[in-house]
């Protein structure tokens, strides 16, 4: 298509916490970076976000905080606004979807449907508290695990064994308002017959083959298994109501008014300013003619980006809905990343780990870019991806500083220092000089290429070989060598040093805004566009440059360290949190305490029992003897790691055969809630032989 408008939504965050860097690197900047690059080259857009303040998500926060729903959004929805705005994220309106406009979008868009007769109505049986006196959401009901007998599973999921699960399956289910068992009891609610939609919806994703393949690859697999029904309602009090006589007590599923959010948050935009430079926009007084433009007219590239976990409902229950309504266009594209993790475990809101944007500014203050850089360099794009701390000081330090900065550096301050920061007179080009322009003028539609495939990495990496170039071709003329001798040659190579900068103060700005905005200062580049790039006639001789300032600086170990002592930190909170404590055991007394005899000793070897997983067979230094214990460990040490390990030993316990072997003793050891184990040690040097008691 050739659109005349691009019209950019990113996920609706739920305002349930702050915004963390899977969120950023996800889908936030990836499209930030795709908006910018559309202005940059001149193309009307409209970038739209806002707060997902419905559902569950939002109830259980409430909840745990202490709160209410409308207070748990207002905080957040707060939170969130500021931190998109301080890492750059340019969307034209963060709109909110407990605002009136959205209830009104969201139900005149369901009673739309309901008149025209799309949705069934279904009765089915649902858990109800009968002393809270309220339906119960899946997340609502813990019970045990059928699969692994864990006795917190949700009625959606068990987060021990990771197996989906529905309400109705968990054993002894509890509520968790009251505690009570609930109780089934039917109700009514309405369907999407996405079932009889499948041909409709099957015919739309096969004209996107060029989808992304993690897109595409999980559409084709949810038409495979066969769309199936779903509710569009639910028996809650939160959200925005059902429109619609005997629907007392519900509201619309959340993902069914959420992502309508992006259509009530562009007439939030227009109903807050009328002026919007796109030219038929503009034509048209009409405030509705305005937003309708951008949803309704086929001349619109409509784009979705969203993280993975989000696919099926922006690739196929959305379109099915606006399909159905029949008056909106459909998204062009939804290029979906996949989760990034964090030191190679899954970011996770509730067990903090994560990296907060707004706790990431107070250490890094003024970073931004460097961060936009690192979870750009790195996006989950094609498959899950890991931040790790080492990671993101090698990147700054190597990649920012060491090429880029460096580069731009070397160039400004050589500017000043031969020529008292006017660009120089270019002299005649040599046959490199003429490849190098002719390379650079490349660079532009080079990255936009890849820009244009959401390939964001690649087109950053692009960015970065622009800069190497710049480099290179410092260290292969070396005019501080030549400044004594050749005057002329010297004005060439600085004149080419500064349109190398000057385009990469051009081609940054969608990837690294604030440091474009910093670089085109000091360049005094004002006017120039993306659209000028790749131009080796930037900087005339004579124009003025600022005095240079260091773009990018060395990030040290100690806050690294600092970072990371952090995560190790909330790793532990949580292991405290999350651990179930064993129920105390019965009384004992001193007499039979004292019959235990426990020593210090010394593990003098270690090998394992043969075909088995668990066991290690060991000889122990007791003090009073050496013999052999078995002992379940090798799940957590390997035999050559504990030679010389100082134990516990429990010395009278009565030998039994294990496996064959006789073991004289048992070793004392500590687990935690994971069920790794660890050494029981005297805190001082003890000797073997030493008595525990
Ligand atoms: N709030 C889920 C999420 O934050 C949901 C997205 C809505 S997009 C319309 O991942
Ligand atoms: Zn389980």
């Amino acid at each position: 298509m050739n659109p005349k408008r691009h019209l950019i939504t990113a996920a609706l965050p739920y305002a349930n916490g702050p915004v963390h860097i899977g969120h950023l690197a996800g889908c936030y900047l990836p499209a930030d970076i795709y908006v910018r690059y559309l202005r940059a080259k001149g193309e009307d857009v409209l970038f739209i976000c806002g707060s997902d303040e419905h559902g569950v998500p939002i109830t259980i926060k409430a909840k745990k905080e202490g709160i209410t729903p409308q207070q748990v959004v207002d905080k957040y929805h707060k939170m969130m606004g500021d931190a998109f705005d301080e890492f750059g994220v340019s969307f034209d309106i963060y709109s909110r979807t407990s605002k009136p406009v959205h209830h009104k979008t969201a139900s005149d868009f369901f009673r739309n449907l309901y008149d025209k007769g799309v949705f069934t109505e279904e009765v089915t049986e649902q858990y109800y508290d009968e002393k809270a006196k309220t339906f119960l959401a899946d997340r609502y009901i813990t019970g045990t695990c059928p699969k692994c007998g864990n006795e917190n599973a949700y009625g959606d999921q068990c987060e021990k064994c990771g197996s989906t699960l529905s309400p109705t399956e968990l054993i002894n289910p509890r509520s968790t308002l009251s505690g009570e068992k609930p109780v089934l009891r039917s109700t009514k609610n309405w369907f999407l017959p996405l079932d009889k939609m499948q041909p409709g919806i099957e015919a739309y994703i096969e004209s996107h083959k060029d989808w992304k393949t993690n897109v595409y690859g999980q559409c084709k697999s949810w038409l495979t298994q066969g769309l199936q029904p779903r509710a569009m309602t639910r028996d809650l009090d939160w959200g925005v109501k059902v429109p619609v006589d005997g629907a007392e007590g519900k509201v619309l599923y959340v993902w069914f008014d959420a992502p309508i959010g992006y259509i009530s948050a562009t007439k939030d935009y227009f109903e807050q300013k009328d002026d919007h430079t796109s030219s038929l926009a503009k034509a048209t007084a009409d405030k509705s003619a305005q937003w309708e433009l951008w949803w309704k007219n086929k001349d619109t590239r409509l784009i979705h980006f969203i993280g993975k976990d989000n696919i099926v409902f922006h690739c196929i229950i959305f379109p099915a809905m606006l399909m159905a309504h029949g008056d909106f266009i459909v998204a062009d594209n939804v290029p979906a990343n996949e989760f990034l993790n964090l030191e190679g475990d899954k970011i996770s809101t509730s067990r903090n780990w994560a990296v907060w944007l707004h706790e990431y500014l107070v250490t890094f203050k003024d970073k931004q870019d460097v961060l936009r850089y690192v979870l750009c360099s790195n996006a989950p794009e094609a498959k899950d991806n890991d931040f790790t701390w080492k990671d993101f000081q090698a990147k700054n330090n190597n990649e920012l500083v060491a090429i880029l900065g460096n580069f731009v550096n070397r160039t400004l301050v050589l500017t000043h220092k031969y020529y008292e920061g006017k660009v120089p007179q270019a002299d005649e080009y040599t046959k490199g000089d003429i490849l190098l322009l002719e390379e650079i003028g490349k660079f532009p539609a080079r990255i936009a290429a890849s820009l244009d495939a959401f390939r964001f990495r690649e087109a950053l990496a692009e960015l970065m070989n622009l800069a190497r170039a710049g480099n290179k071709y410092l260290a292969e003329n070396e005019p501080w060598k030549l400044a004594a001798t050749d005057e002329k040659r010297v004005r060439t190579v600085m004149n080419i040093s500064l349109q190398i900068t000057a385009n990469l103060a051009l081609l940054m700005e969608p990837f690294l805004p604030f440091t474009a905005k910093k670089l085109s200062d000091m360049l005094n580049l004002g006017g120039f566009k993306w659209t000028h790039a790749g131009r080796s006639d930037l900087l005339h001789a004579g124009h003025k440059i600022n005095p240079p300032a260091l773009l990018f600086d060395k990030i040290e170990d100690p806050a690294i360290e600092e970072q990371i002592l952090k995560l190790h930190q909330s790793k532990i909170m949580n292991e405290i949190q999350n651990q179930v404590m064993s129920p105390a055991k019965d009384e004992t007394s001193f007499e039979e305490f004292s019959k235990m005899d426990i020593r210090v000793g010394t593990i003098l070897e270690a090998e394992r029992v043969p075909k088995t997983d668990k066991l290690l067979k060991l000889k122990i230094d007791t003090g009073l003897d050496q013999r052999t214990v078995v002992s379940g460990i090798a799940g957590f040490y390997k035999p050559e790691d504990i030679i010389g390990q100082r134990v516990s030993i429990l010395v009278n316990l009565a030998p039994r055969k294990i496996k064959g072997i006789e073991s004289q003793g048992m070793i004392l050891m500590a687990e935690n809630a994971n069920g790794e184990l660890a050494f029981v040690l005297p805190s001082k040097e003890i000797s073997n032989g030493g008595m525990i008691k």
